[in-house]
């Protein structure tokens, strides 16, 4: 791809120049937006403020289009302001765009192209500039476009050909969204005088049931008003100033909106600015006024730019030796981390409530994974915010969401892994502000309640989960409806949702629900067949025997090639996502879930005959490219290793995915960032601990700086990982031993309040393979007993090692109890 300017920037800092910013918690520099712009990464490239609403970037004709803006193939149709970043499916959002002309020919305003089919414009490939908090494109019409927000209002500034007063530039605003979902009875008027316009349409959600009204209002300044109107399909209007439009009976929705067209051309340019609220376009004006009273580009732009600084500001990084993409691949997936969910307080018109609002969850089934647990560490505050909307969520609407977007309920794609997110940020202590009580009766309901619509929340077929201990493929289920597929996956996640709740009762003091959930949580085990063999395409023997399979429900077994919808699936038909014709895997293999037993890993490693099989198993599932990184469930497969005694395998798992399928050009990332779920994977990988997220457990590896230092926003501590004998060749790769605050530290994990409360890790690294966090008492914590580990450490003392470990845990005022 042609570097954009940016890049171009960021390979002019040469690492003399990067030397002395070592410590510099000015990270700005080093995020890149176009990073996943291009290539199905749909990576939102333009501006806003962390969690913004408002997203404000120039929207292209791409099919690929989803994030607003890509570097592929686009025009330009329009500048709006409402996205989601990283998703897939429909595009989302773009809500309310504006369009700018230099001029309608001969003056007739009917002469200036309105529909967005029509209008689109090629762009200047060398104008694209995108930095946080900014966006700036220049089209080939001449005009110049940059843009700004604050949190629900965004600032643009289109400069116009230096044609001289008297051709009177346009800009038009269009009641349209990416997708052209737009409902029937959208509504603009416009302030002859002023030039204000406000107004209101209805969309349909791009993941999700039911629809959605999004509300704005839009003010001009820095040129004079020559007239205004509304506009619909190509003819347009200045003596009419109100519009209500049906959507059409085409197709997509019939073009309409408004213009306003200036008598004078300044050098300067012309401000719009333009508020989003999901309440009503008065409250949309409140809040253009309250945050950009002043259509002041330059004081919004440098506020937003200070919201990014702040927020990246308590990581900090040795840049020593390493390359500066490798510094721009960090920061930039840490950015992305922050761009969406979005906060929605006090923008709900669903229910009232003192409680934060945040959406665009996008989904849950891929954040909770590392997004999640990474804000968790750096940006717990928000991560609360976010917990208490979901469990606000739950008390309104009866349910946590999977997936939530525009204030619709989305698709769920296995498990109710809201319970994962929930008991994630308990057990790592999230504050008390957060009413746990509330969240434990959340996830209970989910295990214990079958939702009448099992396809946007709780979980599907409850009556054989908890009668038969799994979902049969042939499930009869007519307490709730939802895909009928996925039967494999959705047990498995469920069984992992279960160990969670487990773990939340534990810290509750319920025992009662502890064995219950504890119990439930190993329904995995009743998928396993332990007879399944696993050929490749070619009638090859993979060698390996066992697998998660499908089961009737009369207890026999379901065939599903354990190959199918991995990514080396040669048939490209095969349907594999949401569709009723789908597997009983949900976008993976049987293989790849084999290995989905976050909480018994210890279990998992017996079950596919010890350590050194499971390894066996795990390289495969790499080597072979069963699984593919650009999808979540391969995340937690990296680290793996560590289970089974081999916490050097994982570094040399990471670094093989990291910067391989991982880069910072714009096609740089393997599929869809989902919300920043791929930018978490990143920059959990590179600052060297990996969380097994739902429970207190971080996974060392070697970050891939000499040092990586997080400062607590909630303590003020600042927690450090050192590397000794940093190598940023990365061919000193394996830890050989290590120290935690001075002392020996053999455990290849550690939990959260490395974090919370600012300890040291120095690991000293060398060039091969040490016993360092290998023996069964340095594993982390699993449901069963680690057996089958060889000489001299299978053998070790559990209770000596369990005790160890309630003794450093009790800090945290929870214990958890995985072993
Ligand atoms: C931080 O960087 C500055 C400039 O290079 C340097 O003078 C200072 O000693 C550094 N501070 C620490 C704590 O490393
Ligand atoms: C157009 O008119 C505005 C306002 O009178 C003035 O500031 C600007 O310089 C003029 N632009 C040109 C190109 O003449
Ligand atoms: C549009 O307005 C008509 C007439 O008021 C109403 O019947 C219809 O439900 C409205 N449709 C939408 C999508 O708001
Ligand atoms: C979310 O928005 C609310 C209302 O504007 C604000 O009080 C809160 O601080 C915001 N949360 C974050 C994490 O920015
Ligand atoms: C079990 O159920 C499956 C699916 O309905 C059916 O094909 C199979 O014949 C049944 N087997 C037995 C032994 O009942
Ligand atoms: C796996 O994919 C990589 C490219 O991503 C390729 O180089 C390698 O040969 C593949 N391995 C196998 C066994 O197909
Ligand atoms: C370390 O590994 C290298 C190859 O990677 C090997 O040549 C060397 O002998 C090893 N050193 C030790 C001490 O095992
Ligand atoms: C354990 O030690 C015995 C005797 O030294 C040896 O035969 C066996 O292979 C060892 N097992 C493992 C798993 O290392
Ligand atoms: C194991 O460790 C516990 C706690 O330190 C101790 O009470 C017990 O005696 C030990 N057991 C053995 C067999 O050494
Ligand atoms: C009206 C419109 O553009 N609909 C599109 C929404 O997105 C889906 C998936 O990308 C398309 O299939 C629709 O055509």
């Amino acid at each position: 791809m042609v570097p954009r300017a940016i890049l171009l920037v960021l390979s002019l800092i040469g690492s003399s120049v990067l030397a002395q910013y070592d410590n510099s918690t000015d990270n700005l520099r080093y995020v890149d937006q176009l990073i996943g712009s291009a290539n199905g990464g749909n990576v939102f490239a333009g501006a806003t403020l962390p969690y913004g609403m408002a997203k404000a970037v120039a929207d292209v004709d791409s099919e690929s289009n989803q994030g607003g803006f890509t570097t592929e193939n686009g025009r330009v149709t329009g500048f709006s302001t409402m996205h989601d970043s990283g998703t897939g499916g429909s595009p989302s959002l773009g809500n309310f765009a504006f369009f700018p002309h230099p001029a309608c020919p001969g003056d007739d305003v009917n002469n200036c192209v309105f529909p967005k089919t029509r209008r689109a414009l090629n762009y200047q490939t060398d104008s694209v500039k995108a930095t946080p908090g900014y966006f700036g494109i220049t089209l080939s019409s001449g005009v110049s476009a940059e843009m700004t927000t604050a949190h629900h209002t965004s600032l643009f500034r289109f400069k116009f050909p230096a044609t001289g007063n008297g051709t009177n530039p346009l800009i038009l605003l269009d009641l349209t969204d990416l997708n052209g979902s737009r409902q029937d009875n959208a509504t603009v008027s416009v302030d002859g005088e002023t030039g204000r316009m406000e107004g209101s349409a209805r969309f349909l959600p791009s993941f999700g049931t039911g629809t959605w009204v999004g509300y704005f209002c839009a003010d001009f300044k820095g040129a004079n008003i020559k007239d205004n109107g509304i506009w619909v399909n190509s003819r347009a209007d200045a003596n009419v100033k109100d519009l209500k439009i049906n959507r059409g009976i085409n197709g997509g929705a019939l073009p309409g909106g408004s213009f306003v067209r200036f008598s004078t051309n300044p050098a300067e340019g012309v401000l719009a600015r333009i508020a989003v609220s999901l309440i009503s376009s008065k409250q949309a004006c409140r809040s253009a006024e309250a945050e950009i009273p002043d259509f002041d580009f330059d004081t919004i732009h440098t506020a937003a730019e200070s919201a990014w600084r702040e927020k990246l500001a308590p990581i900090s990084v040795s840049a020593t030796g390493v390359d500066a993409s490798i510094l721009t691949n960090f920061f930039s997936g840490i950015y992305r981390t922050m761009v969406n969910p979005q906060n929605y307080t006090g923008e709900n018109p669903k229910w009232s409530s003192p409680e934060p609002y945040f959406d665009s969850f996008y989904c849950l089934w891929d954040s909770f994974r590392s997004q999640l647990p990474f804000l968790t560490i750096l940006d717990p505050v928000a991560l609360q915010q976010m917990i208490r909307g979901l469990i606000d969520t739950y008390e309104h609407e009866g349910w946590l969401p999977d997936c939530r977007m525009s204030l619709c309920k989305g698709y769920t794609q296995g498990g109710s892994n809201a319970d994962v997110v929930l008991a994630d940020a308990y057990i790592k202590g999230l504050s008390d502000s957060i009413d746990w009580t509330k969240g434990y009766a959340a996830v209970v309901k989910d295990a214990e309640v079958e939702p009448y619509l099992w396809s946007v929340e709780g979980r599907g077929g409850l009556d054989s989960w908890k009668t038969l201990g799994y979902i049969p493929t042939d499930d009869f289920d007519y307490k709730g409806f939802g895909t009928v597929t996925r039967s494999v996956s959705r047990t498995i996640e469920y069984a992992y949702n279960d160990f969670c709740i487990a773990q939340m009762a534990n810290g509750l003091g319920n025992q009662a629900d502890k064995e219950k959930y504890l119990e439930r949580g190993q329904n995995w085990k009743n998928l396993y067949h332990a007879e399944q063999k696993s050929l490749l395409f070619n009638g090859q023997d993979t060698g390996f025997t066992g697998f998660f399979q499908g089961r009737y429900a009369n207890e026999t077994w379901h065939t599903q090639d354990p190959l199918w919808c991995s990514s080396i699936d040669p048939n490209g038909n095969r349907v594999c996502s949401l569709q009723n014709t789908g597997q009983e895997t949900f976008e993976s293999s049987l293989w790849e879930y084999g290995f989905y037993v976050p909480g018994d890993q210890a279990g998992l490693i017996s079950l596919y005959g010890g350590p050194a099989a499971f390894i066996k198993r795990l390289d495969y599932l790499h080597d072979q490219n069963i699984t593919y990184i650009g999808n979540e469930p391969s995340f937690l497969t990296v680290f793996q290793y560590h289970y089974a005694g081999r916490p050097a395998l994982s570094a040399l798992r990471s670094h093989f995915y990291i910067p391989r399928f991982f880069s910072t050009t714009h096609d740089g990332l393997p599929g869809n960032d989902d919300s920043g779920a791929m930018g978490s994977f990143v920059a959990m990988s590179m600052m060297g601990l990996f969380p097994n997220p739902g429970q207190n457990v971080y996974l060392i590896t070697p970050p891939f700086f000499e040092s990586v230092s997080i400062k607590s926003p909630l303590t003020g501590k600042t927690a450090t990982i050192r590397n000794v004998n940093f190598d940023p060749t990365y061919a000193a790769i394996y830890i050989q031993s290590a120290t935690l605050d001075g002392e020996p530290y053999t455990e290849n994990w550690i939990d959260h309040s490395f974090f919370t409360e600012g300890k040291e890790l120095v690991l000293t690294l060398g060039r091969n393979e040490s016993s360092w966090g290998t023996r069964v008492e340095d594993l982390p914590p699993s449901l069963s007993e680690y057996v089958g580990f060889g000489n001299g450490t299978g053998d070790g003392n559990r209770t000596a090692v369990v005790e160890k470990r309630l003794v450093r845990r009790e800090g945290m005022g929870r214990v958890d109890f995985a072993w």
